[in-house]
């Protein structure tokens, strides 16, 4: 198709005079819009943080904050400093002035979540929720639903999984500036066991994720579910008055060991020539708004990244090296919504069950390749083999030393469990965008003792 063909065009009416509470993405915004068919929040998980976390508090009932947007410059390995836009969390007062990645946020599924986004920094800014399903004001895909100055997110996280949260205001900058985190979808009574001498305390290991491992006995603890009418039984979803109640952890499987790899790259050069977080905003009185307005400014298209990372620990070493990251770093649980010794080198014992978590935040291309064979039980925030699609899909083994590839935001987690020990090394790729030239190799540490 071509836009050049009349009949390929779609007619656009001005929305000049209208640059206020909808349409929201011009520059300076003139209001913040209401939540549409706002309900009661349910998440519990703000109050656990606020009971375990010292200092921090749930200054919003059942609701998290998340503010934006910081300029934070953070040292590179070799002594340099880039800027990045960061997040922080108001509720918690060790991330004032941003962190990076932002604070992973833990929901549990079939809650109603809200988070209350403020910016701080220059608007306006878009919170997209990367495979949660919100209405669509909630959804906060880029140049079409804004957040300025203050905005609360409302959405029903449906399916157990990993996701994460970013902005999409300006994506390739604002995106590629830092502005993003993690976000896990865990089961229902996650966060119901609250004491910390009960085996499934709920700020530690074991926790369950969702996975259909029907035919990988040897991961214990799997629940079977009913494959007909989904993971909550014959209830549904919700549960339906007189079904039989519900079992939160069908389709689930426990975990003794989780870690997080966020991987991604930073041009300098590129961070150091486009960081107007305004540089590309359509001004007020257009005529022909997203036809005047100017998105192409500046090179983005020109990224040739020279620093990489996993979840903001450095590959310490130049383009074209082989280097490790370092082997003992554990996520604090202040920005783990209170769950404490998530890993980013995996450091376990033998006959663990090691759930990996991975996301590609890089712009280039990522290879990773594991030491020891792993089982892949979800994509993109979608357990493979579990119900409403689960004559689609499966769970499947991938064989030691067998590249698996990511693009830009896509995610994957693998469960890994090892009788015997091992001390190796996951190996990351960085491969250029354009062309797949190999630009950097990271290795990711795997202790099994
Ligand atoms: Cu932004």
């Amino acid at each position: 198709m071509s836009v050049a063909s009349p009949a390929h065009i779609i007619p656009r009416r001005s929305v000049v005079g209208e640059e206020g509470e909808w349409c929201k993405m011009f520059d300076p915004p003139t209001a913040s819009p209401a939540t549409c068919e706002l309900v009661a929040p349910t998440n519990p998980v703000p109050a656990f943080v606020a009971a375990t976390v010292p200092g921090a508090t749930n200054t919003i009932p059942f609701t998290i904050r998340r503010g934006l947007m910081k300029t934070t410059r953070i040292d590179m390995w070799d002594g340099n400093r880039v800027d990045f836009f960061t997040f922080d969390d108001p509720d918690i007062a060790s991330t004032n002035g941003g962190v990076w990645p932002a604070p992973t946020i833990r929901m549990v599924r079939g809650s109603i979540f809200h988070c209350q986004v403020a910016a701080g920094g220059p608007p306006p800014h878009t919170i997209h929720w990367h495979g949660q399903e919100p209405t669509p004001m909630n959804d906060g895909v880029g140049h079409c639903s804004m957040e300025i100055g203050s905005y609360t997110y409302q959405l029903q996280p449906n399916f157990i999984g990993s996701y994460f949260y970013h902005c999409h205001r300006n994506t390739m900058q604002h995106f590629e500036f830092g502005l993003y985190g993690f976000t896990i979808v865990e089961p229902p009574d996650a966060y119901a066991q609250q004491n910390p001498a009960l085996p499934n305390y709920a700020g530690g290991y074991p926790r369950r994720t969702a996975a259909n491992l029907i035919n990988f006995p040897q991961f214990p603890g799997y629940v079977p579910g009913d494959p007909v009418h989904g993971v909550a039984g014959p209830g549904g979803l919700n549960g339906l008055p007189g079904q039989p109640a519900l079992d939160p952890h069908a389709y689930t499987v426990p975990y003794d060991v989780e870690a997080l790899w966020v991987l991604d790259d930073r041009d300098s050069v590129w961070a150091a020539n486009m960081k107007n977080a305004r540089a590309t905003f359509p001004a007020h009185g257009l005529v022909q708004p997203g036809v005047d307005d100017q998105f192409f400014k500046g090179d983005f298209h020109d990224f040739n990244p020279d620093y990489f990372f996993v979840t903001g620990v450095p590959f310490p070493g130049p383009v074209g090296s082989t280097v490790p990251c370092a082997s003992n770093v554990v996520v604090p649980a202040e920005l783990n919504s209170g769950v404490v010794g998530m890993q980013v080198p995996v450091n376990a014992l033998r006959n663990q069950t090691i759930l990996i978590r991975v996301l590609c935040a890089a712009y280039v291309f990522i290879r990773v390749t594991f030491p020891v064979d792993v089982v892949v039980i979800a994509y993109d925030g979608r357990a493979l083999g579990v119900p409403p699609f689960n004559q689609y899909n499966h769970a499947f083994l991938v064989p030691a030393g067998t590249p698996m590839d990511l693009s830009t935001a896509r995610r994957f987690d693998v469960l890994m469990r090892s009788s015997s020990t091992v001390s190796s090394f996951a190996s990351v790729q960085f491969r250029h965008n354009r062309n797949n030239a190999l630009l950097f190799t990271g290795q990711i540490p795997i202790n099994i003792a």
